[in-house]
């Protein structure tokens, strides 16, 4: 049997940092690791091969090769996806469905022989059974969250590492809160799944011996979900695993806000080699905080919150959202004032969108407030949601916080402002392999380019300048990431460029 493992395109959106990585040469942030797991749960004598779109070509010479092709995508990949059904509907090649935006949705979707829905690892061998019995049917769906100890290690040989910023690892599935807004306690439920420390540790051993360096992304819904066997068995492997490596990698994740009370789970984390992490933050707003049911985000200082991970020297990226019930017309200037005060260089403020399944999407229909379509895409000035004050006040106080936080002299300070106070994670010593001389090597050409593009094209070019000097005369320990974060404002300028 022959399959294809299709990933499609996804837009140029806030998240894709498709014109922070055309600095380094790469074509994609992440690879898509849901098909790299499913494509270890196909049978091995299976031929097996991966088009991710964002990187390469989908060829009609691929779909002809393919007796099945394997489709797997997020809700923001929609467009993208119509076109492979298309094109394989034509070819007459069978197409099986997975992952979140089938699971959440795939009544929308035709042409499509095998919708093999929720967690491969109940459905995927359900599917493979009928199949071989030659009795595979079109709906397979499981309501329940399987254990991921046995989920085995993604088939890493099946994409080309170099076309890639990070790679990616998953510890855990599920998160134990319940915002209103969010999905994935529907997709991957409110008790937190792990994996062994023995699983994590053989998984950054696949990457090590596949040659990778530098970054990796725990792509858990949040890392912190359970600590106490993070902080017991996981965390202590990593960092027993890294010394022993020298050091390989950089690491990346998504937690809740609460990660600022845990000062032990900090500094294991700081030392295991993480560098940055994504919270949810949403709104300043206790009213919109309470009205979202983002319990673990009340009653606290959040700037200080931010400021106190910072000091670990884990970067802070926020989640922030506009457009609740309780919104009144000051929250894009408070908005705005958080951010700039809390030092978050990554901001990702998106309009209140309710996805299907949420408890959200309930309350809105039932108020006779939802609207047909969602695009995923948060940022992209659309909202499925009728606001309460009015879609005209939303819209043009969302783009006020977007001129307010990317235009460059606010953003250059922001990024200043941060860096002033910015400790580096310890400075590990330089290995020589090829892995690490690459990672050296794509930093010298992110410079070279950026002095070309920011610093002599752009029209915005003082801002670059005063910065890295700053930078290298004051603190030259943040220089990489002076220019690294300069590099971003030129993404999130040319995402937001209506806004300017
Ligand atoms: C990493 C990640 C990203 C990364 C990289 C994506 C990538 N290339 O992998 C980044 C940061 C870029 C990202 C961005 C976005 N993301 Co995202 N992301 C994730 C995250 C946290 C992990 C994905 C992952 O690797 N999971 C691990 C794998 C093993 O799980 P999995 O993909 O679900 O696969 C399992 C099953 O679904 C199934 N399966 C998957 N595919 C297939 C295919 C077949 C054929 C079969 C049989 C089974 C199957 O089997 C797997 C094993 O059980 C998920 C949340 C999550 N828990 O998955 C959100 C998630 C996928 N993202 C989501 C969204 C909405 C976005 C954004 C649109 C957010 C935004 N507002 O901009 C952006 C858009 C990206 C863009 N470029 O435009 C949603 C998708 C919702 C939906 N219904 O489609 C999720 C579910 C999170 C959420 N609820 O908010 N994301
Ligand atoms: S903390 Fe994050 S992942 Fe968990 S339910 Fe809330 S928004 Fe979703």
């Amino acid at each position: 049997m022959k399959a294809l493992l299709v990933y499609p395109t996804y837009p140029d959106t806030f998240w894709s940092f498709k014109h922070a990585i055309k600095f380094i040469s790469k074509k994609a942030v992440h690879p898509p690791l849901g098909l790299l797991t499913v494509a270890s749960m196909l049978p091995d004598a299976w031929d097996k091969r991966l088009v991710d779109m964002n990187v390469e070509i989908l060829k009609d010479t691929d779909l002809e090769w393919a007796d099945y092709v394997f489709l797997s995508a997020m809700i923001v990949q929609k467009e993208s996806v119509k076109d492979v059904v298309r094109r394989c509907n034509k070819r007459g090649v069978k197409i099986v469905a997975g992952g979140p935006l089938f699971t959440a949705a795939h009544e929308d979707y035709e042409g499509i022989d095998h919708f093999v829905l929720n967690e491969a690892e109940i459905t995927l061998p359900r599917f493979l059974a009928d199949l071989k019995r030659g009795e595979a049917g079109p709906l397979y769906v499981s309501d329940e969250f399987p254990d991921i100890k046995e989920t085995p290690i993604p088939q890493w040989d099946l994409v080309s590492m170099k076309k890639y910023v990070s790679m990616n690892i998953q510890y855990s599935r599920g998160c134990p809160f319940n915002c209103e807004f969010c999905d994935i306690t529907v997709l991957y439920g409110r008790t937190v799944r792990t994996k062994g420390k023995e699983q994590v540790v053989r998984e950054l051993d696949s990457l090590y011996v596949s040659g990778w360096r530098g970054s990796i992304f725990f792509v858990d819904d949040n890392f912190i979900g359970n600590r106490r066997e993070l902080k017991r068995d996981v965390l202590p492997a990593i960092i027993e695993w890294m010394k022993k490596r020298k050091h390989p990698f950089t690491f990346s994740t998504e937690a809740s806000i609460n990660l600022s009370d845990d000062e032990e789970l900090l500094r294991m984390m700081a030392q295991a080699g993480f560098d940055s992490v994504f919270v949810g933050i949403e709104t300043p707003d206790e009213e919109s905080l309470a009205e979202c049911n983002k319990s673990q985000n009340r009653n606290r200082d959040l700037v200080s919150c931010v400021k106190n991970i910072q000091k670990y020297g884990l970067r802070v990226r926020g989640g922030f959202i506009v457009g609740f019930d309780n919104d009144t017309p000051s929250i894009f200037e408070r908005q705005i004032d958080f951010i700039q005060k809390s030092g978050i260089i990554t901001a990702m403020v998106g309009l209140l969108n309710a996805p299907r399944g949420t408890a959200l999407y309930k309350r809105v229909a039932q108020e006779g407030r939802l609207l047909e379509g969602i695009s995923g895409d948060n940022t992209d000035f659309t909202t499925n949601i009728i606001p309460k004050m009015g879609f005209e006040k939303l819209i043009d106080g969302y783009e006020k916080i977007i001129n307010g936080i990317y235009s460059p002299k606010p953003y250059y300070e922001r990024v200043k402002e941060f860096l002033k106070e910015y400790t580096p994670l310890e400075k590990r010593s330089f290995q020589f392999d090829p892995g690490s001389f690459r990672l050296l090597f794509d930093n010298i050409a992110a410079l070279c380019k950026s002095i070309w593009i920011l610093g002599i094209r752009d029209k915005e070019r003082s801002h670059y300048w005063k910065l890295l000097f700053w930078s290298l005369f004051r603190r030259p320990q943040t220089f990489p990431m002076a220019v690294t974060y300069a590099i971003y404002g030129f993404h999130f300028r040319k995402v937001f460029q209506s806004c300017f």
